[in-house]
């Protein structure tokens, strides 16, 4: 869905906001499932914890970066209505997608509290500014329900974390208790916040509970200091080339691909990139249409 501007509005005001129904029913469908090429099923996790002994090592050991095997997980980052929410957040068509991860967490395999924190840390060299200008739009697209019973996100609304200087990352354990927000809600809602905003992991309060969550950070293209990934360091993994040859140049630019039009593409270019990239399709770039053979 298109999200409303009073969406965007209130992740300024308060730092952060919740979207339901965010992602359309058949792409949830098709990520979900193909999330078990990929993480273990709750069923199998649960029938047999040891077998899956890795999830144990960290709070982090359930996350996986961009690319995925299967297109149906690959889409998601792209779905247009994020680019378009990414585009009227940050207030420029010259976006980047500069992060895009997997997340799986299974009760009982460690305990997933955090202390309340700012993101920012490992989104920008320096920090975000307090007047909101540059800002990094960073969200959470739920693949799973999220209930209070399976370690949502915490937020710390922005009226209550003001007077503590940007330039701190990190509380104590037990600060701003009385003043988070749990982010609940059906598979297919998507968290976006700020990187300024205090919010915290929380651990699971039932036994047998998953979550399972996509996060994905954009920022608008040339604010150098802030970014995460490199994709070309993502592009020999297994799920790029497909992902690459399937996507639109809109959805490709994110990831900081040359546009139509741009210098860099020239016959050899063009003739080259369709070698590393069997089946793709040139011709926005400037390629010729193939010959139709006649009858
Ligand atoms: O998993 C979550 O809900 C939040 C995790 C988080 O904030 C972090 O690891 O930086």
């Amino acid at each position: 869905m298109r999200i409303p501007d009073e969406k965007l509005a209130e992740v300024f005001d308060q730092g952060f906001t919740v979207v339901e129904g965010f992602l359309d029913k058949t792409t949830l469908k098709d990520a979900q499932d193909a999330l078990w090429e990929i993480y273990p099923r709750p069923e199998a996790y649960f029938a047999d914890p040891q077998t899956y002994a890795k999830f144990t090592r960290s709070q982090f050991a359930g996350l996986r970066f961009f690319p995925y095997p299967s297109w149906a997980l690959n889409k998601v980052p792209v779905y247009p209505d994020l680019i378009d929410a990414a585009e009227r957040f940050l207030q420029t068509k010259e976006v980047d997608c500069y992060k895009i991860e997997l997340w799986a967490k299974y009760a009982g395999a460690i305990d997933y509290d955090q202390t309340h924190h700012r993101d920012y840390d490992n989104h920008t060299i320096v920090v975000p500014r307090a007047d909101q200008v540059m800002p990094q739009m960073t969200c959470f697209i739920l693949l799973s329900d999220v209930t209070e019973l399976d370690g949502p996100t915490k937020a710390v609304p922005l009226d209550k974390s003001r007077h503590i200087p940007i330039g701190i990352s990190q509380t104590k354990v037990g600060d701003f208790a009385a003043d988070e927000v749990a982010v609940t809600g059906p598979a297919g809602s998507m968290l976006i916040y700020k990187t300024d905003v205090f919010h915290r992991g929380s651990n699971f309060q039932a036994p047998g509970r998953s979550r399972f969550v996509m996060p994905v950070d954009f920022k608008a293209r040339g604010w150098r200091w802030q970014g995460k990934l490199a994709w070309p360091n993502q592009a020999i993994n297994p799920g790029w080339k497909q992902a690459m040859v399937n996507m639109t140049p809109r959805q490709r630019d994110v990831f900081g691909w040359p546009p139509a039009g741009d210098a860099y593409w020239n016959d050899q270019t063009l003739s080259d990139v369709a070698l590393r990239y069997p089946g793709i399709d040139l011709t926005p770039y400037g390629a010729k249409a193939p010959a139709i053979a006649e009858a």
